[in-house]
């Protein structure tokens, strides 16, 4: 009752993250990514970039040539830790994804590109980042894509990964219990109105005095989703000029 073992269900994608923090990356078992796991969908391996450190102390950065602030991530223990990842070879390479501020933009578009592959590899930095020299090599032995999530800075990828994860995990077949719940979502590709959702509202009718817009519950189907393509409009004017073409008279 309640514990018969889930239908099977083919591998969509395998990924594999490096981090000196993996207990970070422990939400990936949580909710909608943590379900596609356990249901075959996705198989994700974390990996502590420490195991691959060959000096007693398990150093994974040193100070930066040329002087300055903070310290960089060694190219050697990095090159250990991919290599072996790479090593668990399939048919094809996987994509070498490195959170950085410094990458280009995180976005709808990039997502559904990583979510076409089947295999995706994060290395997480920390400090000042990664010796330049390891996406330099690893650029001739797969594709190497150094992405940041927005103009903002983190302390490290990981919780970047935790993001790019979500966002690539529920792109894969059989992730959403409802695919049409993707369909309408502020970013979708082909999306009728603006680009960002506007409000929605369920039961109670009335709460704290504060009433449903009437037309959502006329039943008439039309006026609903006119009244929702200009909300839409409204919200994408005021939260996000920059993503609505100007008017053409
Ligand atoms: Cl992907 N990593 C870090 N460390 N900081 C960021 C970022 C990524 N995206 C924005 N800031």
């Amino acid at each position: 009752m309640g514990t018969e073992p889930p239908d099977p269900v083919g591998l969509e994608m395998r990924i594999d993250v490096v981090s000196i923090f993996v207990d970070y990356l422990a939400p990936l078992n949580l909710s909608l990514v943590g379900r596609a796991q356990r249901s075959g969908l996705l198989d994700v391996q974390l990996h502590d970039l420490r195991g691959h450190a060959t000096d007693r102390h398990r150093t994974v950065d040193d100070s930066p040539y040329g002087g300055g602030p903070g310290m960089v991530m060694r190219p050697d223990v990095w090159g250990e830790a991919l290599d072996s990842v790479l090593a668990q070879a399939s048919e094809s390479p996987p994509v070498l994804v490195v959170p950085t501020p410094s990458g280009e933009p995180f976005t709808a578009a990039v997502a559904e590109e990583l979510a076409g592959s089947g295999w995706l590899v994060f290395a997480c930095g920390r400090y000042e980042g990664i010796d330049a020299r390891v996406m330099t090599h690893y650029r001739d032995r797969c594709e190497v894509r150094e992405i940041s999530i927005g103009d903002v800075v983190l302390a490290g990828g990981e919780a970047a990964v935790l993001v790019m994860v979500e966002a690539i995990a529920r792109l894969l077949p059989g992730v959403l219990g409802n695919p049409a719940s993707a369909a309408d979502d502020s970013f979708a590709p082909g999306r009728a109105g603006g680009p960002l959702e506007g409000p929605v509202y369920t039961r109670p009718p009335v709460w704290r005095g504060l009433s449903v817009p009437p037309v959502l519950m006329s039943g008439d189907h039309g006026e609903v989703s006119r009244w929702r393509a200009q909300e839409s409009a409204d919200r994408s004017r005021a939260m996000r000029p920059d993503l609505v073409p100007p008017d053409v008279p």
